[in-house]
Parts: structure tokens; C-alpha cells; sequence
């Protein structure tokens, strides 16, 4: 009730919420009525793991919709046994270590997870994802089984470093280095994926996979920054020690400690700026992608990101519970990301939100400052804005512009795209109210 309250209060929300539910096409559906049970099995697993993302996943071009579902679903298995606190390291290592050989065999599964890891069934049932994952072009198969090689070393050699066991990550350096393990890999894995379906230019793995490294780090990050709750609870913490240990003696203390509360929030600033560096390489992997479900596949978590980042800064209540989007806000950042004027104009809208937010007393308003003006400089030569002010006539940071945040910057470039849905949606909203209002005389006349 609720969300369907917040919904309501929100219009241009409901309206994208229903456009997304009701008149979305997809261009390839997914159709499993006569598929083995392997690759139903496989789709359930994955509708298990991430609700939202699967429905992403399941839109692409049929040439990489298994692979890169299959992808997905070994790296959530390899995730799962680096998660289990429960396992003996004396069994996880060597079992992480060896993960890109178990696709060879033709049936393995894992029994030994604990019964709090919600994604154990993938394990337990890793046959059905053998199964399909060699049905996959060998060239596709390849590239998982190198990610996974990778990854799971990667994921190894931390579980055995003494001091990120005690300490969580120690320095800028490490923190890069554990997400370039758990998030970069995927962006290496999916741009070798695209290329070789001819749907990304190979700029995409120039500079040993710069670009994508960039797209995994920018989500990594932002989620590392948005759990800091959470991870407390559970008792680890993914805040490299070089940036939080500037704002106070313990990581715990921002939360235990109400007096510390601002120097979290300041501590959270310099992390944002730190996420932020990425944004540039972001939007030019984006301008590398040629199909066009891919080009959502990509963008869809990124402004699922922007869109997070510019929530949780300078936003106290991240150090005391979860922040999320709002789900019309996701609606309308699916909706608007589908062309890539569109995605350049939600990073500006948000990068505006996140400089009005800025605050002159934390001591990187300046840097963030210039960041911000960078993005929107780039922002600006992608796409112009129609009748802008150009940066250097402006004299100080802009006002927010309810239009902006209401119908929003996005309206712009997505209209093309979307103007057919949305006349469809405003028909179904008007046929909605009139019933009502009809409904409404009539009963008026009865009485
Ligand atoms: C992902 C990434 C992902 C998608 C597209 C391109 C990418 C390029 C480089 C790196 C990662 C890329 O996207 C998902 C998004 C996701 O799962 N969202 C969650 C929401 C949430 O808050 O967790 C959802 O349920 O909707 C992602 O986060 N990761 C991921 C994993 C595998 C693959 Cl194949 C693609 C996880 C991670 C750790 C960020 C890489």
C-alpha cells in the first residue's frame, strides 16, 4: 500500500510504471513452453537470484541471451561459496581455486553451503547449468570458463590475506584491486562476449579492458557505499581503511556513535567522488554498443547507479539502515536509458541533484565540485542541451529545476523513442479517469 501510495504521489513514476507493465514489447521474447527442462530450470534460477535483472537479461538478442544468462548464473554460484562464512576456508580455497574446472564435467553440484546462503540452490543444482552452458558456442564457453578462472583466484588470494580478514580492505589500491576481481572480470567477460556477436566495437577491451573495468567498478563501488549498513551487520565492511580512517578512529563508529554521523556523511562525500572518476569511461563504453538490447543490458545498471549515488550523498540515513530508489524511479530510469542521448541526459540530471546537494562545510565540495563539472562538460559535448548556458558563462552552481526533476532532462532525447507508449499510457490513464468520473455521475444519479 504503500508503494503504491508513493506511486501515486509521484505521477510522471506511475505513469512510467505503467507504460513499463503494461505496454512493454519485448523485441525477442523469451519463449520456454517447449525448452528442455535444463535451460527452464536454468531461467528459474535466475528469476530466483535477481528479480529485476533476470527480466533484463531475458530481453537480449537470442545470440547472447543464454551465454550471458549462463554467465550470470556461474558467477552468482562463484559468489555464493566466496559469501559462506560457514565454509572451512580449507574447503572454499582450493574449491574457488578450481571453479572454471568443474565446467568441464558433465554433472557436479555443491551440498556444503549453509542454509542462510539465498542462493544455494544454484549450487545444488549445477547440473542443469552444466548442462546449457555446453550447449553454448565454444568460443562463448571459453570466455566464461577464463572469467570464472580469474575471478575465483582473485576471490582465493583474499581469503587468504590475513589482513583483509581482520582489517576489510586497507588502502585505495586494494579496494580497486578486490572490486577489479568481483566486478571488473564481468565487464571483461561481457565486452569479449559482445564483440564476438559483433554487437560492441572492440574499442570496448582497448587498454587491457579499461572501459569495462570502469563499468564493473562504477556499480561495485556504489553498492560497497550504499551497504555500509548492511555489511556492518553482518559483521564485514568493504571501505578501503586509507579513506574512512581520515573521519574517525573505527568504522563501526558512524553508526554506533551519533556525534560521528557528519564525519560519515564526509566520509561517504569522498567516496562518492572516488565512484565518480569512473563516470567519463562509463559513458563511452555505452557509445561502443551497437544492438540495441545489449545497449540496455549495459545501461540499465548504470543509471540504476547514478541514480543511486546521487540518493545516498550527503544522506545520513545510509549509516543507519538500507537506502533504495524508489521503484517508480527505476521504472522511469528503464524507460528513459533505452538511447544513448537518453542516458547522458539522466547522468547530467543527476550529476545537477548531487551538486545541489553538495554542502560548502565537507572538505571535498571543491573537488567534488570540479568532478561534477567535468561530467557535465562531457555530458554536454555528447549531447548539447538545446538553448544551454554554456559552463563558463555560468557564474554559480544552478538551481534545481522542478521541471528538471519532475518530467525531467530525460524527457528530451528518450520523446522519439517513447512517444508512441506514452500516448498510449496517457490514453489508458484518460480512459481510467473517465470511467471513474461516469462511474462516479451515475452513482450520484441513482441516489
Ligand atoms: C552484472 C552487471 C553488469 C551488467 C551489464 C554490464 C556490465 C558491465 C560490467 C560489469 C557489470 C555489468 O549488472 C548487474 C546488475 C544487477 O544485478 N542488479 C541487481 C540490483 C542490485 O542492487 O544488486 C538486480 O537485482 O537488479 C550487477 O550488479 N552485477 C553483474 C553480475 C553479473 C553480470 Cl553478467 C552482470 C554484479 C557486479 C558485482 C556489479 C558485477
Amino acid at each position: 500500500m504503500g508503494k503504491l501510495l508513493q506511486l501515486l504521489a509521484h505521477p510522471t513514476e506511475f505513469r512510467a510504471a505503467l507504460q513499463y507493465f503494461v505496454f512493454k514489447k519485448s523485441m525477442y521474447p523469451l519463449v520456454l513452453d517447449d525448452a528442455p527442462e535444463s535451460l527452464k530450470k536454468c531461467y528459474q534460477f535466475l528469476e530466483l537470484t535477481s528479480r529485476s535483472f533476470s527480466a533484463v537479461i531475458k530481453e537480449l538478442h537470442p545470440e547472447l541471451r543464454d551465454a550471458i544468462m549462463i554467465f550470470y548464473l556461474v558467477l552468482r554460484a562463484l559468489d555464493t561459496v566466496e559469501d559462506d562464512m560457514t565454509l572451512d576456508p580449507k574447503i572454499k580455497v582450493p574449491l574457488l581455486r578450481t571453479f572454471d574446472e568443474k565446467l568441464l564435467l558433465k554433472d557436479w553440484n555443491f551440498n556444503g553451503c549453509g542454509p542462510n546462503e539465498k542462493d544455494r540452490l544454484v549450487l545444488e543444482e549445477f547440473q542443469y547449468i552444466l548442462i546449457e552452458y555446453h550447449k553454448l558456442k565454444p568460443e562463448y564457453q571459453d570466455i566464461v570458463k577464463k572469467i570464472t578462472y580469474k575471478m575465483g583466484n582473485g576471490m582465493a588470494d583474499y581469503i587468504l590475506d590475513e589482513k583483509f580478514n581482520t582489517n576489510g580492505v586497507e588502502t585505495i589500491k586494494d579496494f580497486d584491486l578486490y572490486c577489479h576481481y568481483v566486478a571488473g572480470l564481468v565487464g571483461e567477460g561481457l565486452s569479449d562476449l559482445m564483440v564476438l556477436a559483433g554487437f560492441a566495437d572492440s574499442e570496448v577491451q582497448a587498454d587491457n579492458y579499461q572501459l569495462s573495468e570502469s563499468m564493473g567498478l562504477f556499480l561495485q563501488k556504489t553498492n560497497i557505499i550504499r551497504d555500509y549498513h548492511e555489511d556492518l551487520e553482518d559483521g564485514r565492511s568493504f571501505y578501503p581503511r586509507e579513506v574512512w580512517s581520515k573521519y574517525t578512529e573505527s568504522l563501526p563508529n558512524f553508526f554506533n556513535k551519533p556525534e560521528e554521523r557528519m564525519s560519515g556523511v564526509q566520509c561517504i562525500s569522498e567516496l562518492v567522488l572516488n565512484a565518480l572518476e569512473h563516470v567519463p569511461d562509463v559513458l563511452t563504453y555505452l557509445s561502443l554498443i551497437r544492438e540495441s538490447t545489449s545497449f540496455n543490458f549495459c545501461a540499465i545498471p548504470q543509471v540504476m547507479a547514478i541514480a543511486t549515488l546521487a540518493e545516498i550523498y550527503n544522506n545520513v540515513n545510509v549509516l543507519e539502515k538500507n537506502v533504495k530508489i524508489r521503484k517508480g524511479t527505476t521504472c522511469k530510469l528503464i524507460l528513459y536509458s533505452r538511447t544513448l542521448p537518453g542516458v547522458v541526459d539522466i547522468f547530467r540530471h543527476y550529476v545537477r541533484v548531487i551538486n545541489q546537494k553538495s554542502d560548502v562545510k565537507d572538505p571535498n565540495y571543491l573537488k567534488i565540485g570540479i568532478k561534477l563539472g567535468q561530467i557535465e562538460q562531457l555530458c554536454e559535448t555528447m549531447y548539447p542541451t538545446k538553448g544551454a548556458i554554456p559552463p563558463h558563462v555560468r557564474k554559480e552552481r544552478q538551481p534545481i529545476n522542478e521541471n528538471i526533476l519532475n518530467r525531467g532532462t530525460f524527457d528530451r532525447s528518450g520523446a522519439e523513442v517513447i512517444a508512441e507508449e506514452e500516448f498510449k499510457t496517457n490514453a489508458a490513464i484518460s480512459l481510467v479517469v473517465f470511467t471513474l468520473l461516469a462511474l462516479g455521475f451515475f452513482m450520484l444519479g441513482r441516489l
